[in-house]
Order: C-alpha cells, then structure tokens, then sequence
C-alpha cells in the first residue's frame, strides 16, 4: 500500500479557521477539473450539497461540460458551465471569498478558469488526490493513498463539522465519485474507501440504481465501436505483456465518434489475461493523439506518460498526448515499452503460465 501522506506542513490555515471562513464566507465557488469524471463532479456536487444544506451562498463551476452518464445526480443542472456561460461564470469568480479547487492540485487543469482563480483574492482551498500539487494554497486536503477526492469530501466533513449527518444528496454524489474512481471497487481503494462507503450507504442511497446509471450506459454505437475497436485494432506485446488498441484520426471520422465514445476502451485491452498494461492511442485531431496508459500492480505508468508523452496522473491510471498520428504515436510507445521488460515480467500480479 501506498505511504498515507497529509500535507499537514502546507496547510496556513487549520481546519478550525476554515471552518470559521467557510461560514462568514459570501460566495463559494467549487471548481472540479476539465474534462470531468465521476469523481471531478461527485466530490464537487457532493460538497456543494453540504454548502447549500448549511445556507451558505455557493456554486460548482466546470471549465467544459458534465458528461451525460452523471445527469442523474441530485440538482447537476445547478452546475455552471464555464464555456456556455462565461458572464455568470466571470460574475460569480469576482465575488468569490472562498474557492475550492476539486480533484486536480494543478491549476492547468481546471482550464480556462486557471487565471481567474490566479487573480482571485479568495481563500484557496484544494481537495485532491493526484501527485505533485502545486503549495499556493491556504489549504490543503490532499492525499495521494485515497480512492478518490469524493473519499477525501467524506473525511474532510467528518473533520470539519463532525456532528453532520450525511444527506442522500450528498451521499449520492460522493459514493459515484468513489465507485468511477475505483472503477467498482476494483482497484486504489483502501480500509477506509470501504468504510466511507459504507458510512455514505447509511444515508439511504440506492447502490443499484447509481451503479447501473454509471456502468449501463453503452449505446448500439458504442457497442459496435467496442468490436471493431477489440476485432480490428487491439494488438498484444505478449512478451511485455501489454496490450494497446489505436484509432486514427480517419477512422474515428468515419466512425463518427464522439466525445466519451472512446472511453473505458483501454479497459478492455488491460483486462485480458497475463497483460499488465493497458494503452490506447486516440487521434482525436488530425496529428494529435491522446494517449490513455492503465496498469496493474506496481508498475508506475504515470512516470512513463511523464517521461514520454509530457502527462501524469496516477500509478495505474495515466494519460498524454503526443503531436504525431495515432501510428506515430504507437511508433514510439514501440520503442519505449522494450526497456520495462525485465520490470513488466517479473511482476507477480495477473500471471498466469
Ligand atoms: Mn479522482
């Protein structure tokens, strides 16, 4: 298990204080990351429930969009959206005394809304459990050993106002941010991610219902993508025991894909027996190919997306990109994946003879 790490030393504010900020605050914006996933939203929706419950003046702001799968959470249409509606979004970043940042500890990525967070004069305050944050906060709730940020939510609540009884709203949301970011419950949970779970549970949320609005969602088109991407497209390095499936730029026309088409592909390519890393080299723009790397176990592959496609993320869940065809892409990972063979070999996890 991962070392627990609280960055208790870049914290200028106790919990205490900001808890008295919190409730002499006027407005509170809560920024999730671009492009967000289940738990960019469920912690950011989750804690906004929380806000509202207590009176107090808020609002969850997205660089982009909320993606479709996550329109059956309690009040996400109260979301402001950045990108179709800047004035209102631009309104309520100048009044902010209080920001919270959701899921991300760079600023690069809540997108445009970076420089207006720069130039606020607001409390800053980042929930998160990504790698290397940035320390221009006034506080921090940050570690790397938890599932998610909506796990994070749950403790830091508990911590700030202890005699608070979790709302279904709020469970709702944050039990979706820890189920999309242990995929199920399949991997970086720990004890706690449990508990939380079932403490979130107790509020009288249905696991059914929220765990087929997150997972049951393909369409016929997806559907056929998945074959064709699986028949088609995947390729298996069983010697370094790697699997990796590419879409070019002409392809994904024809098939007329759209944004999410792809996503959880990689997860297929990772899930077949003996493979330890998962990749998947998407051209979304003509000469411009996103990169999605999975693993399993010990082998890092943020430290690879860092060291090769100029990403990060987490060990076994890691993203780039790469200016080059989706081919071009592959090119490299080809000669990059050779040095990691004595590595991915002697990994005990998923081995089968
Ligand atoms: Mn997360």
């Amino acid at each position: 298990m991962e070392v627990s790490l609280f960055m208790s030393d870049l914290k200028t504010l106790t919990i205490r204080d900001l808890g008295h900020s919190i409730l002499g605050s006027h407005q509170i914006v809560i920024i999730p990351h671009k492009n967000p996933d289940g738990d960019a939203i469920g912690s950011s929706l989750g804690l906004w429930h929380y806000l509202k419950e207590k009176k107090l003046n808020c609002s969850v702001i997205v660089n982009d969009s909320v993606p479709d799968f996550l329109y059956f959470l309690p009040e996400v249409d109260q979301i402001t959206t950045f990108e179709s509606d800047p004035e209102r979004s631009k309104g309520l970043m100048a009044r902010a005394d209080m920001i919270f940042c959701m899921d991300y500890g760079q600023l690069h990525r809540c997108g445009d809304l970076q420089g207006h967070i720069e130039s606020s004069n607001a409390t800053k305050v980042v929930i998160d459990h990504h790698p290397k944050p940035e320390t221009n906060f006034d506080f921090m709730y940050h570690q790397i050993a938890a599932s998610s940020t909506s796990e994070l939510v749950y403790m830091f609540l508990k911590e700030l106002d202890p005699g608070y009884i979790f709302s279904k709203n709020a469970g709702m949301c944050l039990y979706t941010g820890i189920l999309t970011d242990t995929g199920c419950f399949r991997h970086a949970f720990r004890p706690e991610t449990f508990m939380t779970a079932a403490e979130l549970l107790k509020t009288g949320i249905s696991y059914e219902f929220i765990v087929s609005n997150i997972f049951d969602t393909n369409t016929p088109e997806k559907m056929k993508l998945i074959g064709f991407a699986l028949d088609q497209k995947m390729k298996i390095l069983k010697e370094y025991r790697t699997a990796y499936i590419s879409i070019s730029f002409e392809e994904s026309e024809k098939l007329g894909l759209k944004k999410g088409d792809t996503e959880g592909l990689v997860n297929y390519a990772l899930s077949i027996q003996n493979m330890v890393v998962g990749a998947f080299f998407y051209e979304r723009e003509k000469g411009k190919t996103k990169i999605s790397l999975r693993s399993k176990g010990n082998f890092a592959v943020n430290e690879m997306s860092g060291k090769y496609f100029g990403g990060g993320g987490h060990k076994n869940a890691a993203g780039g990109e790469f200016a080059g065809t989706a081919e071009e892409s592959v090119a490299k990972f080809l000669d990059i994946i050779p040095q990691y063979k004595d590595e991915l070999a002697s990994l005990e996890i998923g081995k089968r003879d």
